[in-house]
């Protein structure tokens, strides 16, 4: 398969068996790499994404109207159910392929950042350890009140349960809509971007802000910018190379291309 011309001001596209050698060759001269993951690159471990039909009871809600403190308040019991139920979705979910190989190529690089807007904590159960969710995490909750992280609570039928130090409603530890990411979280985000060689877009429709602002800044930066995702995304006409596929098949093919055969992960 000859090797695609490499255009730097019109994305490559990859064909439909290899990794464009220009990426290749980027790759393993790679010091920094960040990555940014959506929903999109746990689709293949069952988890569904965001924004796709939702199943069975919540098919009749939006997302997007049910993640926002608003929505908490005016039915706090819908709003953690939904969260329960997408909690019971992801502990029946494994890592896939996808995550694998993320976590191979963190080995490769001498500074890898792992941003997700992910709130699964299935990167973190693949085996990578610097995982900055700008999110939020489904398994983690909060006082409402209090704004504080909550460990336990005594079992009772509160549907949402209660603070056990001020009595306040328990909510998911995620970031709504309307709210501010974690500070922390979001500037190293930006820093990892702004110094990237070589920075990923995977799985994410690129339409929410500030995370979607991220690779806009690596690309700023001067960073070469990978999209990965089957459908193409207000991000894809900026991008360096656009690999159209689902991640994990192009993640394991791009890591044994460039870094040769991985160890068989036990998935
Ligand atoms: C903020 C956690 C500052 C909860 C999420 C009015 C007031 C305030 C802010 C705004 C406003 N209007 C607009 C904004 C900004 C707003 C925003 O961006 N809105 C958008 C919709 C326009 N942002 C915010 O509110 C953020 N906060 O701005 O704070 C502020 C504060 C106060 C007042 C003013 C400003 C907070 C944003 C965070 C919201 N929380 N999630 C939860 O999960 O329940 S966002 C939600 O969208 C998820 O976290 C998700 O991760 C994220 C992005 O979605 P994706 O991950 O991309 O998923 P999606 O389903 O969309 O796409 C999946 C993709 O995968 C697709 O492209 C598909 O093709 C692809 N795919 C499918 N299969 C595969 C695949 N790819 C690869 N392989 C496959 N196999």
């Amino acid at each position: 398969m000859p090797n695609k011309v490499f255009h730097p001001e019109i994305p490559t596209v990859m064909s439909e068996l290899s990794i464009p050698g220009e990426l290749i060759t980027r790759l393993r001269a790679a010091q920094r790499i960040a990555v940014l993951t959506g929903a999109g690159i746990s689709a293949e471990s069952g988890v569904p994404t965001f924004r796709e039909a939702q199943t069975g009871l919540w098919a009749r809600y939006n997302p997007e109207e049910l993640a926002t403190p608003e929505a908490f308040q005016h039915d706090p019991k819908l709003v953690w159910e939904w969260y329960a139920w997408r909690q019971d979705r992801v502990r029946q979910a494994e890592p896939n392929a996808g995550h694998l190989a993320l976590v191979d190529m963190e080995r490769h690089i001498a500074e890898f950042t792992l941003i997700t807007q992910n709130v699964d904590g299935l990167h973190r159960r693949a085996g990578s350890h610097q995982v900055l969710e700008l999110h939020g995490n489904l398994f983690r909750a909060k006082c409402f009140n209090e704004d504080r992280p909550v460990e336990s609570w005594p079992d009772s039928d509160d549907i949402p349960p209660r603070c056990p130090r001020c009595g306040g409603l328990l909510r998911p530890d995620v970031v709504w809509f309307g709210e501010s990411l974690p500070e922390a979280a979001l500037r190293a985000a930006e820093q990892a971007a702004a110094h990237a060689d070589l920075f990923f877009s995977i799985g994410t429709s690129a339409l929410v802000y500030p995370a979607a602002n991220l690779p806009l800044a690596a690309l700023k930066a001067g960073a070469t910018v990978v999209e990965i995702n089957p459908q193409p995304t207000p991000l894809s006409s900026y991008v360096t190379f656009s690999l159209n596929g689902a991640s994990g098949v192009i993640l394991p093919m791009l890591v044994a291309q460039t870094w040769g055969k991985q160890r068989i992960h036990n998935l």
